[in-house]
């Protein structure tokens, strides 16, 4: 898929403006501003496989690394404090990496 299928490339501009500079990356302002926060948990689900670049089935810092990227090739990367800060936030069990469900769960807490 493409991400642009279940997004409007505008809102997802939009988030990716609100974070451009390093550090500036708040993960509940940019589900809101990029309208993920808005879809249904199944659409949030097809969003975490698409993050999910080696369909291991769960998100892990490297990939975590790349987040924006995955919304617009031409985004920065996550710095490290950011990449742990978003684990943080949604990794609900502690074992170092986001599955389907934590990640479904932090777009709509
Ligand atoms: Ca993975
Ligand atoms: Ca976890």
């Amino acid at each position: 898929m493409s991400i642009t299928d279940v997004l409007s490339a505008d809102d997802i501009a939009a988030a990716l403006q609100e974070c451009r500079d390093p550090d500036t990356f708040e993960p509940q302002k940019f589900f809101q501003t990029s309208g993920l926060a808005k879809m249904s948990a199944s659409q949030v689900k097809d969003v975490f496989r698409f993050i999910d670049n080696d369909q291991s089935g769960y998100l892990d810092e490297e990939e975590l690394k790349f987040f924006l990227q995955k919304f617009e090739s031409g985004a920065r990367e996550l710095t490290e404090s950011e990449t742990k800060s978003l684990m943080a936030a949604a990794d609900n069990d502690g074992d170092g990496k986001i599955g389907a469900d934590e990640f479904q769960e932090m777009v709509h807490s």
